[in-house]
């Protein structure tokens, strides 16, 4: 079924899939089961001549059961993605050996800021780039984002990734890629007239191409 969902190419992809399976089973099911009866009932009851129609106060005994059956099914999905969810966005989530990266969103572009070759994120030998994110594969990175303007919403569809992006906080989010490649990164929330133009790319190196581009980078800024 991986024609319904866009490539997957982070550790995130396994487990948020299978939620959206399990819930698309489910909503699946559901639909049939109410269209089917819908139709069913529709032809069942139809205006017949020579029969009246019938008075009823409902039934308690069927009023429970689509009451419970939905409410249990909400409830084991609520606590399917509520581990998912922790892995992904829980306060102590962002594994301490994390790439550190700051986002700076504003209308219309991301800025990502690398760390240089001290190796520390805020300091003078960091460098900026405009709508490209270099990463390596198979590494955590973190993305300690913020915004200028309004919010945005930092999105990357193949590594199931998304966060808003708030002017006046700080928010970490974190991911690690497991396929090299280049995706698009996209806004997610429509922050003004050039929203849809607001895209990006992160380009998922190997672990020496990474050092080799980031040795390419360091050594254009002492250029300058
Ligand atoms: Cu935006």
């Amino acid at each position: 079924m991986s024609w319904i969902l866009p490539p997957s190419a982070s550790t995130f992809a396994g487990d948020i899939d299978f939620l959206y399976y399990v819930i698309l089973v489910i909503t699946g099911i559901a639909f049939v089961v109410v269209e089917g009866g819908l139709i069913w009932f529709m032809i069942k009851y139809r205006t017949r001549p020579g029969r009246k129609a019938e008075y009823t106060q409902g039934s308690t005994k069927a009023e429970i059961i689509w009451t419970a059956v939905p409410a249990v099914t909400v409830v084991i999905i609520g606590l399917m993605s509520g581990g998912v969810w922790n892995d992904i966005k829980g306060r102590n989530s962002v594994p301490p050996d994390a790439i550190p990266y700051g986002i700076h969103a504003q209308q219309f572009e991301w800025n990502f800021t690398y760390r240089g070759p001290d190796g520390q994120l805020g300091t003078g030998d960091d460098f900026s780039l405009r709508n490209q994110l270099h990463i390596p594969v198979n590494r955590p990175v973190v993305m300690r984002m913020t915004a200028e303007d309004v919010i945005h919403s930092f999105f990357i569809p193949a590594f199931r990734v998304k966060q808003d992006a708030v002017p006046g906080m700080l928010i970490n989010v974190w991911f690690e890629a497991t396929e090299e490649g280049e995706y698009e990164i996209a806004c997610a929330e429509l922050c003004g007239l050039g929203h849809y133009r607001m895209r990006a790319r992160v380009i998922v190196h190997s672990a020496d191409d990474y050092q080799r581009w980031l040795a390419d980078q360091a050594a254009a800024a002492d250029d300058q």
